[in-house]
């Protein structure tokens, strides 16, 4: 199941607490105090990996917890650690503290690292309270608390390119033929629940990752359909591909109105979406009245500065083209992005 949001209290360990006690071995008188420290408790720790896609670890966890450092020793010996709590998420998550609204960590990269709650030191053993006036101390403190905090995952997915468009364009049809994601088709609308992403192999150059994202439809940023739920995450992604497609027999479709209809959906969600690069797909050019209409299309389109593709998902022609079309916006973004640096 696909989880992209998830709410937790997370908890480091209380240290362990200082240790009163006098080092009593034979032929050693007043063998004074002797208490450990108690162990530092264990850390809250969230690391990004690759190998989850959604947060539903998450989904039923309310509580998660770090073990607490044992108490001091005898001998000065410092009581063990407690151990670190580890919560493995997806690359793309954002962590908010819920008490404040502060995003305290965005973990973009496989690897990141964060601690969210740190373990408590442990407190002092008596050893520690010797001095030339109290040679005999029986003061110790007990453990730090560790810290809680409540806080939000947010998963917001990071791929070079999302197809975008209305239910039944195709994309799933697109992301299937194009990457090793093997998503649900079906020839009715909101087939896909949640995104799919998938891997593209890109000639010479470096793969890329396309999102399938679950259709839109006019109303998204309102709750129209699966709603703005999937809106989010476009807001990561480098390159916005339009997939359309020509319907006939549906008289409030039209490839351009489509087009202008999503592109204020994404706009009443986050304008910025307009200033991210993007293209146009035309799919089910297999079909004659899509043929039909390619040329007239492609000219509104370029003419608004946006590549123009034609393909077939079905019959996979232009496949191949689709790839490197697709690769070179990503590429070209890229590459400006290097130049703007
Ligand atoms: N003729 C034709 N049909 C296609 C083509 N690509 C996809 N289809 C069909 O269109 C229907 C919808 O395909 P999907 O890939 O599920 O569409 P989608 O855009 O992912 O739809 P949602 O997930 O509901 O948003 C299916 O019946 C596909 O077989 C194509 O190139 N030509
Ligand atoms: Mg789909």
């Amino acid at each position: 199941m696909f989880v992209d949001e998830a709410i937790i209290d997370v908890l480091a360990g209380k240290g362990g607490d200082g240790m009163s006690t006098f080092r009593t071995e034979k032929y050693v008188t007043f063998g004074g105090p002797s208490g450990g420290d108690g162990g530092k408790g264990g850390d809250v720790i969230i690391i990004a990996t690759n190998n989850c896609h959604t947060l539903s670890d998450y989904r039923h966890k309310r509580i998660l917890k770090a073990k607490p450092g044992a108490m001091g020793g005898r001998a000065q010996m410092t009581g063990r650690n407690g151990e670190d709590c580890v919560l493995l998420v997806p690359v793309g998550t954002l962590v908010y503290d819920t008490e404040t609204d502060v995003l305290l960590v965005d973990l973009v990269e496989v690897g990141q690292k964060y601690v969210v709650c740190k373990g408590g030191d442990g407190g002092f053993g008596n050893y520690r309270y010797k001095s030339a006036t109290n040679r005999a101390p029986t003061k110790t403190l007990p453990g730090w608390p560790g810290e809680e905090k409540n806080i939000k995952l947010e998963l917001k997915l990071i791929a070079d390119v999302a197809l975008v468009g209305y239910p039944s364009v195709g994309k799933s049809t697109i992301i299937s033929v194009l990457s090793n994601a093997r998503p649900k088709i079906g020839a009715y609308p909101f087939t896909t629940l949640s995104p799919n992403l998938g891997v593209v192999p890109y000639g010479n150059y470096e793969d890329y990752v396309i999102a399938d994202v679950p259709g839109l439809i006019e109303g998204a940023h309102e709750g129209q359909g699966l709603g703005i739920q999937f809106l989010k995450h476009i807001e990561r992604t480098r390159v916005v591909a339009h997939v359309i497609e020509v319907t006939v027999g549906y008289p409030d479709r039209d490839p351009i109105k489509d087009y202008l209809k999503l592109m204020k959906e994404l706009e009443s969600f986050n304008a910025e979406l307009l200033n991210r690069p993007a293209v146009v797909i035309l799919n089910k050019s297999d079909l004659l009245e899509t043929r039909e209409a390619e040329a007239e299309l492609r000219a509104y389109f370029e003419k608004l500065g946006l590549p123009f593709i034609a393909v077939s998902a079905a019959t996979r022609d232009n496949i191949k083209e689709l790839q490197y079309f697709l690769g070179d916006a990503v590429y070209q973004r890229n590459q400006k992005e290097d130049w703007e640096k």
